[in-house]
């Protein structure tokens, strides 16, 4: 699948860069183009200059809001985020209706960290401006939500996220959900722990859009994941994960030799069986899969990795996870390395970190228009508590 990225504030652009990354390194390790394009768009001018991967022109790196907030952001209000988004945001339509690979491009992905106040407000309004102007592409976004000890420090946070989710979520195609907690790890330090996270969010994006891009027949699946089933398994909130599996060095010592045909088989599934268990342990937000409507999973392997008993058994597994889904599957030859297995859970019909949101998000609206009494009762279900918040679009 190609995708057109597109970063929104701060955290949206750095991801984006990882996005342009990943491209390279596609074209680089498989000779195929997965990224048809990547912007940054920004109200703050220096965040923009901080990238690595993104073209350096003023067509790659958006400036909105310039003569308002003379490149310095919109502090954390995602209210004037959207506004300046609204004013400017012919820029970005602009930008990516002249980029060359405009027309192989079959959706476009938006991305924003939504605790901010750029990001998190302008996501929703370009993705209405791009759904407006370019009926027939999907467009996707990608929601990176904020730490606990952001949460717990300004209560802005968890009102701007609210906010965001609800807006994006009536607009966008679907929203890829990553939880910035899930990927901390307690002994990096703070700056290093952003660029490695980044790089674990666009992760599992990589064997996914590559499967159906390759043209070497060797690595042309039996099953392949074209754009068209990824798209299909994309509706509303969605999460995604990878796992991977070391194959044992081809090197075998005198004992090892006896194993057996039957046992070397069951090595063979055991490894995709434990790839997808990381891969679901793995996954960018905390689910339960029985609340998906659709599910994929691509296990990309060595071909001897891959048997019909393989496919079988890993079907079967997911079947068991998440019985209420529609399950799409794809395998993706490649020549060695390791067995990984890519697994996505959509069409979320509850997802409980969300409803936190909404819920907070609607006590700390009430709090400031100073008419907070005492709530009866719990709301109904996640839409009854996002209908109190106020929609950027
Ligand atoms: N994963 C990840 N999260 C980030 C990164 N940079 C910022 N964030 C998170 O994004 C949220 C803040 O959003 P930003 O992107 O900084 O805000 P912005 O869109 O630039 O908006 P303003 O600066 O408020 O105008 C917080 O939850 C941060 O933890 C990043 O590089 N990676
Ligand atoms: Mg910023």
């Amino acid at each position: 699948m190609k995708l057109m990225v597109i970063g929104l504030g701060q955290c949206g652009s750095r991801v984006a860069d990882e996005y342009a990354r990943l491209g390279q390194r596609a074209h680089g390790e498989r000779g195929t183009t997965i990224v048809t394009g990547t912007f940054a768009v920004n109200t703050d001018q220096t965040d923009l200059t901080g990238l690595s991967h993104i073209g350096s022109d003023y067509m790659h790196r958006i400036l909105i809001g310039g003569r308002k907030t003379w490149g310095h952001g919109v502090g954390k209000v995602n209210e004037m985020g959207a506004e300046l988004a609204r004013e400017d945001g012919d820029k970005v339509i602009d930008a990516v209706r002249t980029s060359p690979l405009f027309y192989q491009t079959h959706a476009f992905l938006l991305i924003a960290g939504t605790a901010g106040g750029t990001g998190s407000g302008a996501i929703s309004i370009i993705a209405q401006m791009l759904k407006e102007r370019y009926i027939g592409k999907p467009v996707y976004s990608l929601c990176v939500l904020p730490f606990e000890h952001e949460e717990v420090a300004e209560l802005r946070s968890v009102y701007n996220t609210a906010t965001c989710l609800k807006s994006i979520h009536s607009v966008a195609d679907g929203v890829f959900l990553a939880d910035n907690q899930r990927y901390v790890r307690k002994d990096a330090s703070l700056a290093m722990n952003l660029s490695r996270i980044n790089r674990q969010i666009v992760e599992p994006f990589y064997d996914l859009m590559c499967a159906g891009e390759v043209t070497n027949v060797r690595h042309v699946g039996a099953k392949t994941m074209d754009a068209g089933d990824i798209m299909q398994s994309i509706d509303g909130w969605t999460a995604i994960g990878c796992g991977s599996t070391d194959i044992p060095r081809g090197f075998r010592f005198p004992w090892e030799l006896s194993k057996t045909g039957f046992r070397e088989k069951s090595g063979e599934t055991l490894r995709a069986m434990q790839a997808m268990d990381a891969a679901v342990s793995e996954l960018s937000i905390a689910l339960n899969p029985e609340d998906a409507g659709r599910a994929l999973y691509l296990l990309a392997a060595p071909t001897k990795e891959m048997s019909m008993d393989i496919a079988k058994g890993l079907g079967d597994y997911l079947r068991e996870l998440a019985e209420n889904a529609v399950i799409r599957a794809g395998d993706f030859p490649r020549d060695r390395g390791s067995v990984n297995v890519t697994i996505l859970f959509s069409q979320l019909a509850f997802v409980q970190k969300i409803r936190d949101y909404y819920d907070r998000a609607s006590a700390f609206a009430m709090t400031q228009k100073d008419r907070l009494k005492e709530t009866t009762g719990r709301l109904r279900d996640m839409e009854d508590a996002a209908k109190g918040l106020p929609s950027l679009i």
